[in-house]
């Protein structure tokens, strides 16, 4: 029985290590939106920035030494088994025994960053040492701790990376010129995480199919895309759904952010599979939706 469980938590933890690979980084909100969300909202985006934070080589070494551990204990089972091992704690928290039960409190510490290339630009347009330290205040202010500064901080998201700057405006040739590089750039993704052998069967598939039909090129990119995008699977993609591709952009492509912006043309704050063509230039011919749902079921599993 036991070593069944410790399969289970092996597959678990290898699920996770293939997962981490597969992200690609995120992020997104916008002042105007905090007052909108409502806890579903909270608990996805906890998820994305989850996914997000996952992507650190830190965590990726951690994980592959818990997993290193697990199949120790494998093959010595006389070893007890941590019950935080399996416990799953949002962003900004961690597992600690209370008496013995795996019990999520807020991380009390996190490391010190010198590193400029972890700063964080939050919702409320300041500029945090990392992500670790947005996360840490968001728990302290949801748990009412005295680490709390403000208590609007318990909806406290980062924005981009990087720290906060002037917005640079994005017009002209830039804007005009940007649903092509866009485009573009969706197909690379793309390509790269299929040589990779990171995407589903389905996707593959898709994959296959731009590399050897021109017509399909673009299109079946930025269907998969979309359909990425879309972790509820509503077949729309809300603002914080978009959180993934803004965050890690908006300080490389000062465009990201009024494209995206663009691209939502009814301003329902959702991109429907036709808005997004549309935004991307792509012809609503070619845009079939065809997204691959079994793989939207596993970051459940892990939940
Ligand atoms: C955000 O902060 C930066 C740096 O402090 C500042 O230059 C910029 O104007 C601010 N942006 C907004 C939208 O207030
Ligand atoms: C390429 O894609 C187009 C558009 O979907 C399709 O009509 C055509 O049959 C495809 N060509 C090949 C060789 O598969
Ligand atoms: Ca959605
Ligand atoms: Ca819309």
């Amino acid at each position: 029985m036991r070593s069944v469980w410790l399969l289970l938590c092996l597959g678990l933890l290898a699920l996770t290590l293939s997962q981490v690979r597969a992200e690609d980084p995120i992020a997104n909100l916008d002042l105007e939106d905090i007052a909108e969300f409502d806890e579903d909202d909270e608990e996805y985006l906890t998820l994305l920035e989850e996914k997000s934070k996952n992507k650190d080589v830190e965590r990726e070494n951690e994980l592959a030494q818990k997993l290193a551990d697990v199949q120790y204990n494998l093959l010595n089972p006389v070893v007890e088994v941590d019950p935080c091992e399996t416990m799953h704690c949002g962003a900004g928290r961690i597992c600690q025994l209370n008496e013995g039960k795996p019990e999520c409190i807020c991380i009390p510490e996190c490391p010190d960053e010198l590193d400029t290339r972890r700063l964080v630009c939050t919702n409320k347009n300041e500029t945090w040492p990392s992500d670790c330290a947005v996360y840490q205040q968001r728990c302290w202010c949801d748990n009412k701790d005295p680490g709390c500064r403000h208590p609007d901080n318990a909806h406290l998201h980062i924005d981009y990376y990087g720290a906060c700057q002037e917005p640079r405006v994005c017009d002209g040739e830039d804007l005009k010129d940007f649903p092509r590089r866009m485009r573009d750039w969706l197909f690379n993704v793309m390509r790269d995480l299929a040589e990779r052998d990171e995407l589903t069967d389905h996707y593959m598939q898709m994959e296959l199919e731009a590399e050897t039909n021109n017509s399909r090129r673009w299109a079946n990119a930025a269907v998969w895309k979309w359909c990425d995008l879309d972790g509820d699977t509503d077949r729309s993609v809300s603002r914080h759904e978009l959180f993934p591709i803004r965050a890690p952009l908006v300080k490389l492509e000062h465009c990201i952010a009024p494209f995206l912006e663009s691209c939502d043309s009814n301003k329902d704050h959702r991109i429907t599979l036709v808005e997004w063509g549309a935004c991307l230039e792509l012809d609503a011919e070619d845009l079939k939706e065809r997204c691959d749902d079994v793989q939207k079921a596993v970051p459940h599993l892990l939940g």
